[in-house]
């Protein structure tokens, strides 16, 4: 299979040496193999080059900003993207490789202790529960960073994350375009290094996640926004009813609040059915054309 293992890189020098060695060992050849660095002060890519693998320097700053060279780079029919940190194990490349789906997620099922900390663990859970609501998704680890993807399901993707957010952003992309995603269990190590992703960087991460629900599956939160003017809407036009016909009080302004909140609600909860309308023709256009630049023919 023509796969490329996409390493990102930020001062990784002893965590990428183990990792490399780790790669040949599973039979990963060299020629498989890119490194884009992110400007590392510590002789990274050195360790690279001197086992002969190729190491860019990347364009941008940030993960994100990595991965996108990568891709921009290599030409494969499959990215495999890693940690350079050594804790994926490289054996699961294969598992990874042998799914049928768009995106094959490494989940962390297999922790060795002190390689999550707690924070990070339930931070990690959190995310990925977030990811699922907002993007309909049933993901176990969202945010791994072992996942192979198919270049067909990401070629048309246009970035817009920054740093840590890569990950969700490439499976929000793959979902929503009638791409499939699949997991495997994987293992998880101690880091070897030291972490540059904070707790911050979830915070943002979370904030990324909305805003990639409105680009990717805006009915979910027009849903939740008709739901959030409706309701109360309803309610409170029940209330200026009963207190009209039963009582014979006029509450004319209450009356006028209570009808714009249930309009404005239904307005968003049309709009919201018309973009999922859009959004499955979007999947259907897709796949037609992914199959004409496959060159298969039309499904009966
Ligand atoms: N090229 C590049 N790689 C980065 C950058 N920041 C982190 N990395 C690499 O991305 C991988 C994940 O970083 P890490 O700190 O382990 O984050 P975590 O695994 O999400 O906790 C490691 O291989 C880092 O060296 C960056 O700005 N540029
Ligand atoms: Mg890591």
């Amino acid at each position: 299979m023509d796969y490329v293992v996409i390493l990102p890189t930020l001062n990784e020098r002893e965590g990428l040496a183990k990792t490399l060695d780790e790669l040949f060992a599973v039979g990963v050849p060299s020629e498989r193999i890119l490194v884009v660095d992110g400007g590392s002060t510590d002789g990274t890519c050195d360790v690279a080059r001197e086992r002969g693998i190729r190491c860019i320097l990347q364009e941008g700053r940030g993960k994100a900003d990595a991965i996108k060279t990568a891709l921009k780079t290599v030409k494969a029919d499959v990215y495999v993207v890693m940690d350079a940190d050594f804790t994926y194990p490289a054996e699961h490349i294969k598992e990874l490789l042998a799914r049928d789906c768009d995106e094959v997620i490494g989940a962390r099922r297999h922790l060795e202790p002190g390689s999550q900390r707690l924070l990070y663990r339930f931070g990690n859970w959190l995310l990925t529960r977030w990811f699922n609501l907002l993007l309909g998704t049933k993901l176990s680890d969202v945010l791994s960073g072992m996942y192979a993807v198919r270049r067909e399901a990401v070629a048309d993707m246009e970035f817009s994350s920054s740093g840590f957010g890569i990950e969700s952003e490439i499976a929000a992309h793959v979902a929503s375009t009638g791409g499939t995603i699949c997991e495997v269990p994987i293992k998880y190590r101690r880091r070897v290094g030291r972490k540059k992703l904070s707790a911050q960087h979830g915070l943002k991460i979370a904030k990324d996640m909305v805003l990639l629900a409105l680009r990717y599956n805006p009915a979910f939160l027009l849903s939740l926004g008709a739901a959030l003017l409706a309701v109360p809407g309803l309610l409170l036009g029940a209330w200026v009813a009963y207190k009209w016909i039963f009582l014979g009080v006029k509450h004319y302004v209450w009356g006028i609040i209570a009808f714009a909140l249930v309009a404005g609600g239904s307005a968003a909860g049309a709009v919201a059915v018309l973009t999922l309308y859009l959004k499955r023709m979007e999947i259907r256009v897709l796949k037609a054309l992914r199959r004409i630049g496959r060159g298969s023919p039309q499904p009966q």
